[in-house]
């Protein structure tokens, strides 16, 4: 082996001498309180080996007993690097061992060490794991996935399958896109008549489909095991035909609009000079916030082009302020860079608008990076993929992985970026095998630039530990792509 099966690659991997055998005996040792984290790993590592691998809580002790079965011991180091998502990873005839200063650090290290075990695993047999010693921590904080429920709606089942692929690439942001013209994806007790009226369509007019608030909690409180935070976003004051659809009252006439399932964008809108849209806003953003729990809710704010920018900047400003009193931070698309109204900007389109978000980030605001040619799994690889948009091209996989956030906004300050996220709209997903088709292995890529140091990352390399994660995907059954430019 000559690349280790580490993807998102470490910021150093040495080899050491000597090995570490799991097999029969082999005992995951951890402080008391990482229950998900051991959890998982022993889950993991039993089915690599054919065998079950019992969680001990343990604080000291050798990590093996000479001529005794290796275990792998998780240790939690007050005196670690600072950084939080900082782990090391030793493996060698003593045995594994992971440290860090916290849960995060080694929830890390246990995604790493999967990685290294599942890919020499061969079922029922003992797994030899080479001598290395891994010192790893990301390059940004925010490392994310957003995923459009809204043009057709992604089952519970489905987004807990997203988030345990997630996991095992290090990223740790969900972004749900909860509503657009098509559909409304959360039952709220607010407005219970958007759920009621608008959730049942999706584009090409299928079944749509929506989460209660305890489906919701229950995909929360899986991302948050898996140390995953999520986004909730609503999308104002366009792409809200659903809203219109449901309330009237959003409407100069008073009448509910019809439902939509195209996919043209920009036509609808909020109105800012109408009783029912404030007080609307408010209770729908303060419920969702309470609902995710997370720092964060993402207001929307993209492609409103036929709306004044006085009206636009105006129902920006209130829905960043009702986000602000349920003592979250309001996050929008790159145009609510314009009102200076929002803590993070989403920079997806470098076709236009890219000015303002270098002046809302030397005002302070946060940039995260999503631009369309390199994170937007939607777009078909090529011209001949069934599936996809091409508004912006097509990205194939290298494409996915060979750019860096730095350079895609020139004149903005580096220190400005918060992070990376993919992001998969789901115009064209009709079924999770279309969602995977898209989405891997380009997911692997993405993350892949935000965790790793630029310097770090080579294509040449990563082809080959693409191949090798990929093992888990098929093992899992998703119907990820075989793409023409690694050999799988
Ligand atoms: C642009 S990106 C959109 C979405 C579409 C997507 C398709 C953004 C903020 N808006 O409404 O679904 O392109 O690629």
């Amino acid at each position: 082996m000559t690349t280790l099966p580490l993807l998102p690659i470490p910021r150093s991997a040495v080899r050491l001498p000597g090995s570490a055998v799991l097999g029969p005996g082999t005992t995951v040792i951890a402080p008391a309180g990482l229950e998900p984290v051991t959890a998982r790993l022993a889950r993991r590592l039993g089915a690599a080996l054919g065998t079950p691998v019992p969680v001990r809580t343990d604080t000291a002790g050798p990590a093996a007993a000479p001529g005794g079965p290796t275990h792998v011991r998780l240790v939690l180091d007050a005196t670690a690097d600072g950084d939080d998502e900082a782990y090391t990873l030793t493996v060698d005839d003593a045995g594994v061992l992971a440290t860090a200063s916290g849960t995060t650090g080694l929830r890390h290290a246990t995604t790493a060490l999967l990685q290294l075990a599942e890919a020499s695993a061969t079922h029922g047999a003992a797994i030899t794991l080479p001598g290395v010693r891994v010192e790893d921590a990301p390059r940004y904080p925010w490392r994310g996935f957003m995923l459009d429920v809204a043009r057709h709606f992604q089952d519970v089942p489905t987004v807990l399958a997203v988030l345990e692929v997630m996991a095992d690439l290090r990223l740790n942001r969900l972004h749900l896109h909860l509503s657009d013209d098509q559909g409304w994806r959360v039952a709220l007790e607010s407005h219970p008549e958007l759920a009621e009226r608008s959730s049942g369509t999706e584009v090409g007019g299928g079944p749509g489909g929506c989460y209660s608030a305890a489906e919701l909690r229950t995909i929360v409180e899986t991302a948050a095991d898996l140390g995953i935070v999520v986004v909730p976003e609503i999308d104002v004051p366009g792409h809200v035909n659903a809203m219109l659809h449901a309330v009237g009252e959003l409407n100069p006439d008073g009448m509910p609009t019809d439902a939509y399932t195209g996919i043209e964008v920009g036509f609808s809108g909020l109105h800012a000079d109408l009783p029912a849209t404030e007080p609307f806003l408010r209770d729908v953003l303060t419920e969702v916030a309470t609902l995710t729990g997370g720092p964060w809710v993402h207001l929307g704010g993209d492609e409103c082009p036929t709306m004044a920018h006085a009206e636009y900047a105006q129902l920006v400003r209130v829905a960043a302020d009702a986000i602000r009193s349920a003592e979250r931070a309001p996050i929008g698309w790159q145009e609510a860079a314009t009102t200076g109204a929002v803590d993070v900007v989403q920079v997806w389109d470098l076709r236009s608008g890219t000015d303002a978000v270098l002046t809302a980030a030397r005002d302070g605001a946060r940039v995260l990076m999503s631009p369309a040619p390199h994170t937007y799994l939607d777009l078909k690889y090529d011209a001949d993929f069934p599936l996809g948009l091409e508004w912006a091209g097509h990205v194939p996989l290298r494409q996915a992985y060979e750019w860096d956030p730095e350079d895609v906004l020139p004149g903005l300050d580096p220190g400005a970026i918060e992070g990376v996220e993919a992001c998969l709209w789901t115009e064209t997903v009709t079924c999770p095998d279309d969602l995977w088709a898209l989405a891997l292995p380009r997911l692997a890529a993405v993350a892949e630039v935000a965790w790793s140091p630029r310097d770090s990352r080579d294509w040449a390399d990563a082809r080959e530990r693409l191949a090798d994660i990929a093992r888990r995907w098929t093992a899992d059954g998703l119907a990820w792509t075989r793409t023409p430019d690694v050999d799988w």
